[in-house]
């Protein structure tokens, strides 16, 4: 299960920017078919030291991670949605996205026109956020009108979604995020089958100064990055870039950072694989139980299911090998009922 996020704000913010530095060490292309499709969608992997120990340990052939999709769209101005700027069809693609991060320019040099004439985060990020109000607003409002029709027709389904339509058409004009206007499971459903832009999970990013980038969140909890830092990490080995961060007095790049978010944001966990073939991570919710998470591995495994070894992976790794953890006792087994933590390290049984 990968994973996608699509980049929304102001033009000139620094999204194509952060986009080609995040995007630069794409994966392996024949792992992952989809990856060059479009030069605004890029697949990156998500890096993760327990992959890379593990590798180590078990002397894996090779590593395989998980996966983020990113998706560059075109800059946002006031009023895109009666065709200011570039208007707002980009939008359409990032329907599909599981997240959006929504770039906010806090540097300031003056080099680099702001359309807005001043550097402003709250400001940029109201705008942005009416600009997908307007959007949803549009979907909705189309979707009234196919559902009028529906209704003529003595539908079911459209009666019972007449008064969800309208709630929606309500709040998102009194500029509520759909977000905030769904009060149950079945809403949420209908929602999404709506492909709404403001009921996704959104993760917003200040793209600040060199040289007032920090590891905390700022002030109000957005995740800080610098996309001219991201750039110039981009070009180096990961040695040479552990080395640039810590001269710049930080523990973790930006990709770090917002991966770290958007599985947060998302309830993403990751769960690993180890052997001589190949060490690997893979990501399921929060919740996932063992069958489901063996299902992810192949589909056959969930209906095959019998059980579960499970041991965490940095017990794994202190123990030495599968062969010594099982000596100590370390590996459990756990049946269908058992659900998945973050860092569990598994080998399924399966029936044949
Ligand atoms: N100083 C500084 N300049 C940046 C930073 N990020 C981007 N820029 C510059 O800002 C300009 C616009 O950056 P882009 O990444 O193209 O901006 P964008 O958000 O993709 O813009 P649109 O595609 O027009 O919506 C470029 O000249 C970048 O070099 C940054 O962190 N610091
Ligand atoms: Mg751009």
């Amino acid at each position: 299960m990968s994973f996608s996020v699509g980049i929304v704000g102001l033009p000139n913010v620094g999204k194509s920017t952060l986009f080609k530095a995040l995007t630069k060490k794409q994966v392996d292309a024949s792992n992952y078919p989809f990856c060059t499709i479009d030069p605004n969608v890029g697949v990156v992997a998500v890096p993760d030291q327990r992959v890379d120990q593990l590798g180590v340990m078990s002397k894996s052939e090779k590593n395989i991670y998980t996966t983020v999709e990113f998706v560059d769209i075109a800059g946002l101005v006031r009023d895109a949605h009666k065709g200011e700027g570039l208007g707002n069809q980009f939008l359409s693609h990032i329907r599909e996205v599981d997240a959006i991060v929504h770039l906010m320019r806090n540097f300031s040099d003056p080099d680099v026109i702001h359309v807005e004439g001043k550097v402003n985060p709250a400001s940029d990020q109201e705008t942005i956020n009416l600009e997908l109000i307007f959007a949803d607003l549009q979907t909705v409002e189309k979707r009234i009108s196919k559902n009028k029709k529906d209704l003529h027709a003595n539908l079911k389904e459209a009666k019972a979604l007449e008064p969800f339509l309208e709630k929606l058409k309500n709040g998102l004009e009194s500029g509520q995020l759909g977000s905030q206007l769904i009060s149950s499971p079945e809403e949420k459903i209908l929602a999404k089958e709506l492909n709404l832009l403001t009921i996704k999970p959104m993760i917003y990013v200040l793209n600040v100064d060199e040289d007032k980038i920090s590891d905390d969140f700022s002030p109000e909890g957005y995740v800080q990055i610098s996309a001219k830092i991201e750039s110039e990490l981009a070009e180096l080995s990961s040695q040479e870039a552990k080395q640039y961060l810590a001269e710049l007095g930080l523990k973790t790049s930006g990709l770090d950072k917002l991966i770290q978010k958007a599985y947060a944001t998302l309830g993403l966990i990751t769960f690993l694989t180890t052997g001589p073939k190949e060490s690997r991570a893979w990501t399921i919710t929060l919740g996932t139980k063992a069958p489901q998470a063996a299902g992810v591995i192949h589909t056959d495994f969930e209906k095959k299911f019998i059980k579960a070894e499970v041991v965490n992976w940095q017990d794994l790794l202190n123990a030495g090998s599968e062969a010594t953890a099982k000596e100590k006792g370390l590996i459990r087994l756990e049946g269908k009922d058992y659900i998945m933590q973050d860092g569990d390290t598994v080998v399924f049984k399966v029936g044949g």
